[in-house]
């Protein structure tokens, strides 16, 4: 089975950014494509293009909010034969939502971020999981960040989310050692999508101050990434992948001084 070279692949978060052009990326090289999120409308705009593109039968619209036990439930239930054998799950859908310092930020964006980077990403896995050992095949590839590497003034809850993710991709491997079942975690640093439009609250020119006079990171070199892990022989498992923009990196470390 792990010779099959047609694979069903779910990508969360498909509607935007790395999301969107993993799915793109899976569905030209001929996999089967089941691509989830909250706007369908999207979704469906997506298919549309990738069928016209790459050929009919291989995206299947997956409406759901990742943070609902229940959707998940009935949206992954419900899905038709031909894509309910899932090899490939993509984590990636996440937000960041805000910048202040922990004692003024929004409690309510901290509440959205924990149910949606982890409470999302281990109900995805959770449900998905089982089939997957049963099936002796499987890749669960979460997209973290160097959020959850590094600390940054700002980085408060969507770091420790992301630092979740790496942590918890770890222990999945101690876990599925033996099942054939392979985990990888990409953790992207700057990279321009529609995440700093969702981090600034819809602010354009906030979040386009984000990546003005640099050259960020695309959403392509990101799904190049999540394709070169998922396409490694089988006997190969890749722990983690961390890619920067060549014109990002570390700072010295900050001292208060009076
Ligand atoms: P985008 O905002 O462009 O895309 C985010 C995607 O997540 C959208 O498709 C959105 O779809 C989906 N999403 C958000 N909340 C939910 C939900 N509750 N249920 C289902 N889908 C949801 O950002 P990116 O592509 O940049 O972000 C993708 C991932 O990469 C995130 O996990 C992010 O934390 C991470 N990341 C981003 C970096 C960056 O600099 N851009 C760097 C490192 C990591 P919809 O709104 O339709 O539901
Ligand atoms: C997104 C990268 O540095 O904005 O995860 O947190 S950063």
């Amino acid at each position: 089975a792990s010779q099959k070279s047609q694979k069903t692949v779910m990508v969360t978060g498909a509607s935007s950014g790395f999301g969107l052009e993993t799915a793109r990326r899976f569905a030209e090289k001929g996999h089967k494509v089941i691509v989830a999120a909250r706007r369908k409308e999207r979704l469906e705009q997506l298919k549309a293009e990738l069928e016209q593109e790459f050929g009919q039968c291989c995206v299947y619209v997956l409406p759901m909010d990742v943070t609902s036990e229940e959707q998940i439930d009935s949206m992954i239930d419900s899905l038709p034969e031909d894509f309910s054998e899932i090899d490939i799950l993509v984590n990636n859908a996440g937000l960041a939502l805000g910048l202040e310092p922990a004692h003024k930020a929004n409690l309510d964006d901290w509440h959205r971020m924990v149910d949606t980077n982890i409470k999302g990403l281990y109900l995805m896995t959770r449900k998905l999981l089982p089939g997957m050992v049963e099936r002796k095949l499987g890749h669960i590839i979460n997209i973290g960040s160097i959020a959850g590497n590094y600390a940054y003034p700002g980085g408060n809850a969507y770091g420790a989310t992301k630092a979740f993710v790496k942590q918890f991709t770890r222990n999945l491997r101690a876990d599925l050692l033996g099942t054939q079942v392979r985990v990888t975690n990409i953790e992207p640093g700057l990279a321009e999508t529609e995440f700093s439009l969702v981090r600034f609250g819809g602010d354009k020119d906030k979040a386009d101050d984000v990546y003005k006079g640099t050259e960020p990171l695309t959403a392509e070199d990101i799904a190049e990434a999540v394709i070169w892990a998922a396409e490694q022989p089988q006997h190969v498992n890749i722990n983690s992948i961390e890619l920067m923009p060549t014109s990002q990196a570390w700072a010295s470390l900050a001292i208060d001084k009076v």
